[in-house]
C-alpha cells in the first residue's frame, strides 16, 4: 500500500493514472491526515522529499509526493517553487492575469513545468527522486477550461493549444507524467534488483 501526499484533489487524479496497475494506493482523505508539512525548501526536488517524508512519518507507509511550478524565462524562473502561494488570496484567473500583465509586449515567452517526485520509505529509510519538465511558452490570453492551476496559458512545446485546451494529451507529455513514470520504473527496477 503506498500513500499519494498531496491536498490537492487535481494532482490525486493526474498521478493516479501514472501508478502501476496492482497497486493500493490511499490518500491523506483516506487517512484522515490533516497535518501540513513545511515547504521552505529552494528547490522542487527538496520540497517533494519534505512533503514524501513527512508524511510517510505520520502514517508509517511507503509515501510519494509531488512538488511542481510554472518557471517562466523571463521573470528569471517566477513563480517557480512559490506557484502555489503567491498572490495567496487572490484565484488562479488573477494569478494568470497578473503573470500574462508582467509578459504584456514581451516575445520572449518561453516557460517550463516541472515536477519533482518523491518516494519515501520510512521503514527501509529508502528514498528515491525524479524531475519531469515539459517545455512550453505563456499564451497571450488564458484559453481552455480543462486541468487546473497554469494549465490555461501554458503552450506544451510542439503545439498551439494551451494544456487547458488538450484535456488528455497533458497526462501523456506533463511534467507530473515524466517525474511519476521515471520514479515508478526506478522503482521497479530496485525492488526487482
Ligand atoms: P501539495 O503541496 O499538497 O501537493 P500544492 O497544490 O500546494 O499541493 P505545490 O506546492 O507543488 O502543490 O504547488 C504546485 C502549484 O504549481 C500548483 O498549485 C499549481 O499552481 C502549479 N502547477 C503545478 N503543476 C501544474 C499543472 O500540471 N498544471 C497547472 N498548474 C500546475
Amino acid at each position: 500500500m503506498l500513500l499519494l501526499a498531496t491536498k490537492n484533489r487535481h494532482k490525486v487524479e493526474e498521478i493516479r493514472r501514472f501508478v502501476p496497475e496492482g497497486l493500493k494506493i490511499v490518500t491523506l482523505q483516506d487517512m484522515n491526515i490533516h497535518q501540513e508539512a513545511e515547504e521552505n525548501g529552494e528547490t522542487f526536488v527538496e520540497n517533494a522529499i519534505k512533503k514524501a517524508v513527512f508524511y510517510a512519518q505520520i502514517a508509517d507507509l511507503p509515501t510519494i509526493a509531488d512538488d511542481s511550478g510554472l518557471m517562466i524565462d523571463a521573470l528569471n524562473g517566477f513563480p517557480g517553487v512559490k506557484s502555489a502561494r503567491f498572490m495567496p488570496n487572490a484565484s488562479y484567473r488573477e494569478k494568470m492575469q497578473f503573470i500574462l500583465k508582467m509578459l504584456e509586449g514581451r516575445t520572449d515567452r518561453t516557460a517550463r513545468f516541472v515536477c519533482a517526485a518523491a518516494y519515501y520509505d520510512p521503514k527501509e529509510r529508502l528514498l528515491v527522486c525524479a524531475e519531469g519538465i515539459v517545455e512550453g511558452h505563456i499564451s497571450e490570453e488564458i484559453r481552455g477550461t480543462f486541468g487546473f492551476g497554469y494549465d490555461p496559458i501554458f503552450i506544451p512545446e510542439g503545439f498551439h493549444e494551451t494544456f487547458g485546451e488538450l484535456n488528455e494529451v497533458k497526462h501523456t507529455i506533463s511534467h507530473r507524467y515524466r517525474a511519476f513514470s521515471k520514479l515508478f520504473s526506478l522503482l521497479n527496477a530496485i525492488i526487482l534488483a
